[in-house]
C-alpha cells in the first residue's frame, strides 16, 4: 500500500516512530494509503531543518524567493490532473470541482504571493521636527501552518505561500484526513528547487503533531484553519507564550434573499453556495432567509433543483455531490438532521444517507437536505453542521432578517441578493461578518482581507495583510536635526 512520507530538510522520510495511520477513500470507505503517525520527535527534526535554513532563506533576495514560488505555481498547474485526482480521491469531492477550483486556486496562491512579495512595501513617516520613522518588516523565523481537510491543497498553500514568500521557514501540518496533495506538493517543491528546510511537511494527528507545533517555544507564529474548538485550544496554549496567531475558524453563514433580486442568478448561485463540496466549505451559506413575497416560489424551485443534484461517484462528470470526508463526519451531519427533526423542522428533501454500494461505492454519502420551520435560535440554526444541510426561513423586513443573521456566535461570511444598491450598502454595514458577497458567492480577490469576526476567528488574512502577519514590524526612528 502507498506510504505517504514526511518532507523534512528537503527529503521524503519515514516518521521516527515508523508507525502509520490508515488513509481512507471516502467514496469507497476503504483504506488506500498510509499516513505517517508523526510526533514531537519529527517536529523537532523539522524545526532543526527550518532553523538551519532560516538565516539564508530570510536573506535570499525577494526576486529569487519569488522565482521559486512561481516555479511551484507552474508545476502545480502542469500537474493539475494528477493533483485533482488525488484531491478528489482523498476528500470525496467531485473531480470536476477539484480541477476547476481547488487546484487552480492552490497554484494561484503561490503565483499571487510570488508577485506580492516583490511589491510589498513598508511604511515611512516624515516628522516635521527633523526625524524620519520607517518600519522594517522582517521575517519572523519558523512558522507553523496547520490546515483542515475540506479544501486540502488550497488552504494548505494559502498559508505556506505567504509565509515562505516573506522569508520565513515553515513547518506545515496538513489534515490527517486528507494528506495526499500535501505529499505531492513535497515533490513539487523539490523539483522547483526550494532550498532544503524552507518548507517541512509533518503528517499526523492534530493532538500529536499539531499540539507539538502549538506548544513549541521556538515557533513564534501559527496560522491555523479548522474548527472553532480546536482554534480555542490552540489559543489557550499559544496566548501565554505571546505567539502571533491567525485563526480561521467555523461559520454559520446567512444567505439573505430579497424580493427584488435577479431571481434566476440567485437561484443557481444559492444552490452552489449551499451545497458546493457537499456543504463542507466554511463559506457555504447554510441559513437561507427569503423575503416573504418570493418565499413560496423559492421554496418550490429550490427544493426541485436540490432534489435533482446527482450524488455519486466523484469521478463521474455528471456528479454534483460526492462523498462526505469521513464516516465520523457523516455521522455528525446525520445527527444534526435528527436534531433538526427533534427541534420541529420539516425535511423538504434529502434527510438521509444514500447507499451506493450497488455501484461499488461503500462510502459516506448524504442526500442534499433542505429543512424549514425552525426558529433562528435553535441549535440547528446556531451550530456549524458543515455538510449538505441547509435551512430556509421567510422574513419580512431588513431589521428582522438582520436579527436572524446576526444571532449566531459566528461571523465569517454572508451573501445578499438584491438589486437595490442602497439596501445592499445598508445591510453590508450592519451584518456581523468578515465577508459580504452581494449578488455573488465565493468570488475572491486575494488582495482583500479574508476571515471572520466573533468566533469565526482572528487575524484577517489576505493580500499584503498576510505578508504583514508573517513579518515582524520594527520601527526605526532617525533624528537628523537637533
Ligand atoms: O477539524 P480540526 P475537524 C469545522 C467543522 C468540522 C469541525 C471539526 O465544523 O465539523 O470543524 O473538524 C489539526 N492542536 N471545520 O475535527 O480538528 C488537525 O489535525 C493543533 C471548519 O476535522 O479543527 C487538522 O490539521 N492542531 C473548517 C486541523 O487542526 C490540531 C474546516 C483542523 O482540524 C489540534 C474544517 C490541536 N490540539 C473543519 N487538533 C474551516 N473553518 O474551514 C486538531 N488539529
Amino acid at each position: 500500500m502507498k506510504k505517504i512520507l514526511n518532507y523534512i530538510n528537503g527529503e521524503l522520510i519515514e516518521p521516527k516512530s515508523n508507525s502509520y495511520i490508515d488513509n481512507f477513500e471516502p467514496a469507497k470507505g476503504e483504506v488506500y494509503s498510509l499516513i505517517p503517525d508523526s510526533d514531537e520527535n519529527d517536529v523537532e527534526l523539522a524545526l532543526q531543518a527550518a532553523e538551519e535554513a532560516f538565516p539564508t532563506w530570510s536573506k535570499t533576495p525577494k526576486e529569487e524567493r519569488s522565482a521559486i514560488l512561481k516555479k511551484i505555481a507552474d508545476l502545480i498547474e502542469e500537474n493539475l490532473d494528477t493533483l485533482a485526482e488525488a484531491e478528489s480521491r482523498d476528500n470525496g469531492k467531485p473531480l470536476a470541482l477539484a480541477k476547476k477550483v481547488d487546484i487552480p486556486r492552490a497554484s494561484h496562491n503561490f503565483s499571487f504571493y510570488s508577485s506580492a512579495i516583490i511589491h510589498f512595501e513598508s511604511e515611512s513617516h516624515d516628522m516635521e521636527i527633523g526625524a524620519i520613522n520607517y518600519t522594517l518588516r522582517q521575517p519572523i523565523g519558523v512558522a507553523a501552518c496547520i490546515s483542515p481537510w475540506n479544501l486540502p491543497l488550497y488552504l494548505f498553500s494559502w498559508k505556506i505561500a505567504p509565509a515562505i514568500a516573506a522569508g520565513n521557514c515553515v513547518i506545515a501540518k496538513p489534515s490527517e484526513i486528507t494528506p495526499m496533495t500535501a505529499f505531492l506538493l513535497s515533490d513539487i517543491c523539490i523539483k522547483a528547487g526550494l532550498p532544503k528546510g524552507v518548507l517541512n511537511i509533518v503528517h499526523g494527528y492534530g493532538h500529536k503533531v499539531g499540539a507539538a507545533l502549538t506548544a513549541h517555544p521556538k515557533i513564534p507564529v501559527i496560522s491555523f484553519t479548522g474548527g472553532t474548538q480546536t482554534g480555542e485550544s490552540i489559543a489557550k496554549v499559544a496566548a501565554p507564550m505571546f505567539k502571533k496567531l491567525s485563526l480561521e475558524l467555523g461559520g454559520k453563514n446567512p444567505t439573505i434573499i430579497f424580493d427584488d433580486c435577479d431571481y434566476d442568478k440567485m437561484l443557481n448561485t444559492t444552490i452552489r453556495s449551499a451545497f458546493a463540496n457537499q456543504g463542507q466549505i466554511c463559506l457555504c451559506g447554510s441559513r437561507i432567509y427569503v423575503q416573504k413575497g418570493i418565499y413560496d416560489k423559492f421554496k418550490k424551485d429550490f427544493v426541485e433543483k436540490v432534489s435533482q443534484l446527482k450524488v455519486g461517484n466523484p469521478n463521474d462528470k455528471s456528479t454534483d455531490q460526492g462523498a462526505l470526508v469521513s464516516k465520523a463526519h457523516m455521522e455528525k451531519v446525520l445527527s444534526y438532521i435528527q436534531l433538526a427533526k427533534d427541534e420541529g423542522g420539516k425535511i423538504l428533501c434529502g434527510g438521509e444517507q444514500i447507499d451506493l454500494s450497488a455501484k461499488g461505492l461503500n462510502g459516506w454519502f448524504i442526500a442534499p437536505t433542505v429543512i424549514e420551520g425552525l426558529d433562528h435560535l435553535c441549535r440547528t440554526n446556531q451550530e456549524e453542521i458543515f455538510g449538505p444541510v441547509v435551512t430556509i426561513t421567510p422574513f419580512e423586513t431588513e431589521e428582522e432578517v438582520l436579527t436572524y443573521a446576526n444571532s449566531t456566535k459566528y461571523g465569517l461570511a454572508s451573501s445578499l441578493w438584491t438589486e437595490n444598491l442602497s439596501r445592499s450598502q445598508r445591510m453590508a454595514q450592519k451584518i456581523h461578518a468578515g465577508i459580504v458577497w452581494v449578488n455573488c458567492w465565493l468570488l475572491r480577490d486575494l488582495r482583500t482581507p479574508f476571515g471572520g469576526v466573533k468566533q469565526s476567528g482572528v487575524g484577517r488574512e489576505g493580500g499584503f495583510e498576510v505578508l504583514r502577519f508573517f513579518t515582524e514590524p520594527k520601527n526605526v526612528c532617525i533624528r537628523f536635526e537637533n
